[in-house]
């Protein structure tokens, strides 16, 4: 897939770290550079310390071991190897768990974003009714909660860039917050396998000035009424999620492609055919299970309430280039 969102954002991070654009970026690179730093300190050393020991101390003929007898204790040697390694291991534990109490509990004044996860899309809706699928626009310098759960399967939000990332459950709400330190677009993913679409299952936070944010969600999102119908549809395709499932370039994927197939006879699961016109890919799309394509599963989302008219119009006008 060649047409998924542009992400300017995991190529310009610091180090090998995708870009920090939260306020969570410095706590955890701090503490995974931490960690892995000791890590690989205490690897070495150990590596040297048992090498060393392994040819200095192997039986050999007319070799003696000093002390004569062989040793089975040394309490302040082993004092040595547990209170220092416990002191660095306790230190680890509380700057993680105070640091994860801090993303665990979200601001009281922060914006609350309601977050469903379903095969294989993520539709994201605002507390005035906006709803948007695969985009999450948020604004810039404001805590934001994501109240998360999902329709279907097991499901993981997570966004490199935010450094934050929680499974998205079926039948129980999940909680995170994160708060945005500069304006771009950032990739979203699923982190948890959940099916052929899985790694389809993408999106992009936007994230965009306070003003600007006001006056997207005044308008519930509707800034594509300038597109051709056309390019609107292009655009539905890869910013709703239909990407997920269908091709254009006739691969079938977990949907069949829609390369040549507008005006051509569909055949049915259960018998029987339907035309792809206008009327056909509209149910299609708000009551995918009414006609299923034969040789798929009915397994396509409805798009009721969340593609307005002139979007249906859109992929249908799409629909029509794709010979
Ligand atoms: C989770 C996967 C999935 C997603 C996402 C998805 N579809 Fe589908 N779609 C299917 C499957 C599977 C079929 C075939 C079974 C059926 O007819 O329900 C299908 C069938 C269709 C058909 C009939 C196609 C034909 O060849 O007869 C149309 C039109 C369609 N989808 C449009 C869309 C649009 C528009 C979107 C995005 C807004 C979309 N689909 C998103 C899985 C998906
Ligand atoms: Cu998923």
């Amino acid at each position: 897939m060649d047409n998924k969102i542009v992400n300017e954002s995991l190529i310009a991070g610091k180090g090998w770290f995708p870009a920090d654009v939260s306020t969570f970026g410095n706590y955890v690179d701090s503490l995974y550079s931490f960690i892995l730093w000791v890590s690989v300190i205490l690897f070495v050393a150990i590596t040297i310390v048992v090498v060393t020991f392994v040819l200095k101390y192997r039986k050999r003929p007319g070799y003696v071991q000093p002390g004569g007898e062989h040793i089975t204790h040394n309490t302040k040697l082993e004092l040595a190897w547990t209170v220092p390694p416990l002191i660095l291991c306790l230190f680890v534990f509380y700057w993680g768990f105070t640091g994860f109490l801090d993303m665990s509990v979200a601001p009281k004044n922060g914006e609350e974003i309601h977050v469903v996860g379903k095969k294989w899309i993520w539709q994201f809706e605002y507390k005035n009714g906006t709803k948007t699928l695969s985009e999450m626009v948020v604004p810039v310098n404001t805590p934001i909660i994501l109240v998360m759960t999902s329709e279907d399967v097991l499901h993981s939000f997570y966004s490199p860039n935010m450094r934050i990332k929680r499974d998205v459950v079926p039948n129980r709400y999940t909680k995170i917050w994160f708060q945005a330190t500069r304006t771009g677009n950032f990739q979203i993913f699923c982190t948890e396998f959940c099916g052929d679409g899985h790694s389809q299952m993408q999106g992009t936070i936007r994230v965009v000035s306070a003003e600007e944010y006001k006056d997207w969600l005044a308008n519930s999102g509707s800034a594509d009424d300038g597109l051709p119908l056309e390019k609107l549809g292009e655009k539905v395709y890869s910013a709703k999620g239909c990407v997920a499932c269908h091709s254009i370039d006739g691969s079938a994927m977990v949907g069949p492609s829609w390369k040549g197939t507008w005006g051509t006879s569909r055949p049915m699961t259960g018998g029987g055919s339907v035309i792809m016109d206008e009327n056909y890919v509209k149910e299609s799309v708000n009551y995918p299970i009414a006609k299923v394509v034969q040789g798929y599963p009915p397994v396509m989302p409805s798009y009721k309430g969340l593609l307005s008219d002139r979007e249906i119009d859109g992929v249908i006008a799409y629909l029509k280039t794709l010979k």
